[in-house]
């Protein structure tokens, strides 16, 4: 296989991995292909695989292909040898087994994290048909401040926010926190999913994060703009628990216009204390 896909799909996995956010086998990638990538690739593709329950019911994805990593794999090993470690997969006609049809050549499942994956692939394709891409890393700075800050997404995306301009044009919606639950199961997909029906980012507290996007780049682009913003934090924290100067509700509301953003009122509420992390 020698596709641009492929080449995209390996670009992500190196690049996360050279962020230091893919330790041993951490985090997980999955695309949802277009009918066009497929046809390129039909010929490669055995269909004669044996359909395994995925453990959930996504049924708007039926019979769709996807590209993801696989359990227990490493990011860092993908652009080495990509049919060892990722693998495509299809899914039944009422979205509850897949099959892998490519890849995972020496044997092994796809990401421990599929239910994850696949609902909120099911719930960002409900959401806006151009989003395929769910992306899972970890992240240091984001998961230190889980550690430190209240699990409270108004607070969380505030604070996040207000570190760099750039946030909440990136990332409008802000970002959604679950607590700390089992990863690997429908329980955290359910609670993730919840989230993506109208965030593109998802903290997994002391974990890490779940991003969307249209394209790699977008996801990528996404993970790494929260992360930043995240260190800066950490470091600002580092220094002093108060700031003394920072982006005000009112110079947030004046980011709307000029960047064509809709900012929810509920993360610009008035603070009466200046320390981090309090309302
Ligand atoms: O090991 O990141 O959440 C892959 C993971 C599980
Ligand atoms: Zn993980």
């Amino acid at each position: 296989m020698n596709t641009k896909l492929k080449r995209d799909f390996i670009k992500i996995c190196s690049d996360g991995y050279k962020q230091g956010w893919h330790e041993r086998n951490g985090g997980n990638l999955s695309y949802r292909m277009k009918d066009e990538e497929v046809k390129e690739v039909k010929a490669e593709l055995n269909e004669d695989s044996e359909w395994k329950e995925i453990g959930t019911e996504v049924p708007s994805l039926a019979n769709e292909y996807f590209m993801v990593t696989g359990s227990g794999k490493y990011f860092r090993n993908v652009e080495l040898d990509f049919e060892d470690n990722v693998c495509i997969i299809k899914l039944n006609e009422d979205g509850t087994k897949y099959k892998i049809v490519y890849g995972l050549v020496n044997g092994g499942r796809p990401t421990s994290e599929l239910p994850s994956h696949l609902m909120n692939l099911e719930v960002i394709k409900n959401r806006n048909e151009d989003l395929r891409v769910v992306y899972h890393a970890h992240p240091c700075n984001v998961v230190a401040l889980s550690f430190v800050l209240p699990l409270d997404e108004e607070i969380f995306t505030r604070e996040i926010w207000e570190m760099e301009t750039e946030c909440p044009i990136v990332f409008p919606k802000g970002i959604g926190v679950v607590p700390w639950m089992v990863p690997g199961g429908k329980d955290i997909g359910i609670k993730t999913s919840e989230i993506m029906k109208e965030k593109d980012v998802a903290l997994w507290a002391h974990h890490g994060m779940f991003v969307c996007g249209r394209d790699f780049d977008e996801a990528f682009g996404l993970m790494h703009t929260v992360e930043k913003s995240a260190e800066i934090l950490v470091k600002v924290m580092s220094i002093t628990n108060e700031k003394l100067n920072t982006i005000r509700p009112q110079d947030f509301r004046d980011l709307q216009e000029p960047f064509n953003v809709t900012l929810d009122e509920k993360f610009l509420y008035e603070k009466s204390s200046k320390k981090i992390g309090e309302k």
